[in-house]
């Protein structure tokens, strides 16, 4: 995140980190993600790289994680990957992550799934299509970096807000053009000084509708953090209320 601030996961408590180990290398950070019920973490597709061919035992996923490099046993909860589910129309053909969505079934020790605790709580859907109007102030957070160019992520949990953008706006040639699909939007701020970058991909945007927070948004992708008419990229959750339902057996959840 650029331009935010280090927040406290109790609030952002669906905030999930998720971490890849290599054959030979230690467990490194990849994404972060939302969970949306007990056994289920929602995610971009393309924190895969393999695809449906990933190796499920090279996952791990924690929720109530305030530190990406420390372990707090009185608020984390570590889990396994039971399930992951990409997205079937995930494409980066056109280098613009089309589809950008995934699920993670996650268990942890003695196949419990998230247990709710201060640190740890899931986030609503809103209802299928549901639209806010441009200029709506959403709260994004992840672990990713605070300036683009950086090597590092941040060692914190941070967040910031920003404003969405309307579509007219964000498909114009002076910004993404037709690289931005229905499947997506866009938010940013008025300066460019606030924006997700590397490393939060996969984790949340919220927006309030009457005095409850909704995962509106994926972090998905943006031509570099802050830059000028390049506001971030977010997958539209709200189109895939169905997929959701479907691949999950929520019901509950294709209401909204
Ligand atoms: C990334 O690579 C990434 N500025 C995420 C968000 C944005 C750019 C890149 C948006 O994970």
């Amino acid at each position: 995140v650029v331009g935010g601030a280090v927040t406290a996961v109790e609030a952002h408590p669906w905030i999930a980190s998720i971490f890849w180990r290599g054959r030979f290398t230690q467990r490194a950070f990849k994404c972060g993600g939302s969970l949306i019920s007990p056994c289920w973490v929602l995610t971009a597709a393309h924190c895969f790289p393999d695809g449906t061919q990933t190796k499920l035992h090279r996952l791990s996923v924690f929720l109530g994680k305030n530190a990406v490099n420390e372990t707090d046993y009185t608020r984390e909860q570590k889990f396994r990957v039971q399930e992951l589910i990409i997205h079937h129309g995930f494409d980066n053909i056109q280098g613009n992550f089309n589809n950008d969505i995934a699920l993670l079934k996650i268990i942890g020790n003695g196949g419990r799934c998230a247990e709710e605790s201060g640190s740890v709580r899931t986030v609503c859907l809103p209802p299928a299509k549901q639209m806010l109007p441009p200029g709506v102030s959403c709260e994004i957070a992840g672990y990713g970096k605070e300036r683009e160019g950086i090597w590092h992520n941040s060692q914190y949990l941070r967040e910031a807000r920003v404003n969405l953008l309307s579509q007219d706006v964000c498909t114009s040639n002076d910004y993404y053009g037709n690289m931005v699909t229905n499947n997506m939007f866009c938010a940013g701020c008025p300066e460019w000084k606030i924006d997700s970058c590397k490393g939060d991909s996969g984790g949340p945007l919220v927006c309030e509708v009457n005095n409850r927070l909704f995962l509106f948004g994926i972090i998905s992708w943006g031509e570099g953090c802050s830059r000028e008419f390049r506001p971030g990229v977010y997958t539209r959750v709200t189109n895939y209320n169905r997929w959701i339902a479907k691949k999950t057996g929520l019901a509950s959840i294709a209401a909204g």
